[in-house]
C-alpha cells in the first residue's frame, strides 16, 4: 500500500513530467463495475472468453457470442467512468500534461471521463460493422436486443460484429502505431490495471526511451514489475486521486494550471 511518502514521490514524478503516456487494461474499469479477465471475479472464471471472443467461432455461431455477451455488453455501454478515469483526464485538463492513453479496454470510459487522446488498441464496443455489407451502426441503438441476447443484424440481413479485436484478428494498425510513438515520446509511462499477458499490447511500454520512468499500478503482480521504477499493488481509483490531491497541495496557486 502506498504511504504518504510514496504519494509525495508520485506527485513530484507526475508534476515533473510534461508528456505522460498510459497503457490501461481491464483493471482500470473494475471500479466502474466491469469485470476484468483474470482476477477471481473476472470473466475467465465465469465465461470461456477466449472461445466467446474467437473470430472463427463468431462467424460460425454469432448466437453463442450474443447470448453470452449481450447482457454484459449492455452493462458496459451503460457504465460510467470511475475516480481513476477522472483523475487521468484531469492530468491533462487541470495540470496541463500532454496525456496519451493507449487502452486495451473496449468500454469507451476514458473518453466518457473527458480524455481526448485515446488509442483503442483492441477496438471499441461502441460501434458495430455488418459482416456482409460493411455498414457501421452504433451499439447503443440496439439496447433492447443486447439485453435479450439476440443476434444483431443489419437490414441487409448480415450479422453485425462489434468493432473490437477478436482472438484471431489483427490489431487496428493505426492505433497501435500511434501508441508506440506516444510511448517513445513520453517522459513518464504509466501502466494501469493490466496483467500484461496479452500481446502485442503488453509490449508497448518497452517502446519507451532509455531513462523514461515506468510506473505500474495494478492490484496483483504483472509480467513487467521487475522492469518498473515504481510498482504499487493498489487500487487505481484510490491511488490516483490521492496523487492529484497532493499535486494540488504542492502547487503554487495557479502555477500548474492552464499550461497546454
Ligand atoms: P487482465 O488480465 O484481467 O488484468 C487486469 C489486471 O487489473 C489484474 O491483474 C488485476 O489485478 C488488476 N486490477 C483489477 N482491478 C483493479 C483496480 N481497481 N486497480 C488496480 N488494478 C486492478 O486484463 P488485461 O487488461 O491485462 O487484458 C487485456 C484484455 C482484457 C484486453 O483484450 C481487453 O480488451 C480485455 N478486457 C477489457 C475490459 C474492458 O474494456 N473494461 C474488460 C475485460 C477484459
Amino acid at each position: 500500500m502506498a504511504t504518504e511518502h510514496d504519494i509525495n514521490k508520485l506527485a513530484a514524478l507526475f508534476a515533473g513530467a510534461r508528456r505522460i503516456t498510459c497503457l490501461s487494461g481491464a483493471g482500470m474499469s473494475t471500479e466502474s463495475g466491469i469485470p476484468d479477465y483474470r482476477s477471481s471475479k473476472g470473466l475467465y472464471n465465469t465465461l470461456t472468453s477466449e472461445q466467446v471472443f474467437d473470430i472463427a467461432r463468431f462467424r460460425r455461431k454469432p448466437e453463442l457470442f450474443y447470448s453470452v455477451i449481450g447482457p454484459l455488453y449492455l452493462s458496459i455501454l451503460k457504465a460510467q467512468p470511475n475516480a481513476g478515469h477522472v483523475a487521468l483526464a484531469q492530468l491533462a485538463d487541470r495540470f496541463g500534461k500532454e496525456l496519451v492513453i493507449a487502452t486495451q479496454n473496449i468500454d469507451g470510459l476514458h473518453q466518457k471521463a473527458g480524455s481526448r487522446v485515446v488509442h483503442e488498441v483492441h477496438g471499441t464496443m461502441d460501434t458495430l460493422s455488418c459482416q456482409d455489407c460493411g455498414s457501421q451502426a452504433l451499439a447503443k441503438s440496439f439496447l433492447n436486443e443486447l439485453g435479450k441476447g439476440e443476434v444483431l443484424r443489419h437490414r441487409c440481413g448480415g450479422v453485425f460484429k462489434p468493432d473490437i479485436t477478436f482472438f484471431g484478428e489483427q490489431l487496428p494498425a493505426a492505433a497501435f502505431s500511434a501508441s508506440l510513438d506516444a510511448m517513445a515520446d513520453a517522459d513518464l509511462v504509466l501502466v494501469l490495471g493490466t496483467s500484461l499477458q496479452v500481446y502485442p499490447a503488453a509490449s508497448l511500454p518497452d517502446a519507451r526511451r532509455d531513462g523514461c520512468p515506468l510506473l505500474i499500478v495494478n492490484r496483483t503482480p504483472t509480467a513487467m514489475d521487475d522492469k518498473a521504477d515504481m510498482v504499487f499493488h493498489d487500487s487505481i481509483g484510490e491511488l490516483l486521486p490521492q496523487v492529484l490531491a497532493q499535486m494540488d497541495h504542492g502547487a503554487q496557486p495557479g502555477s500548474q494550471r492552464g499550461q497546454r
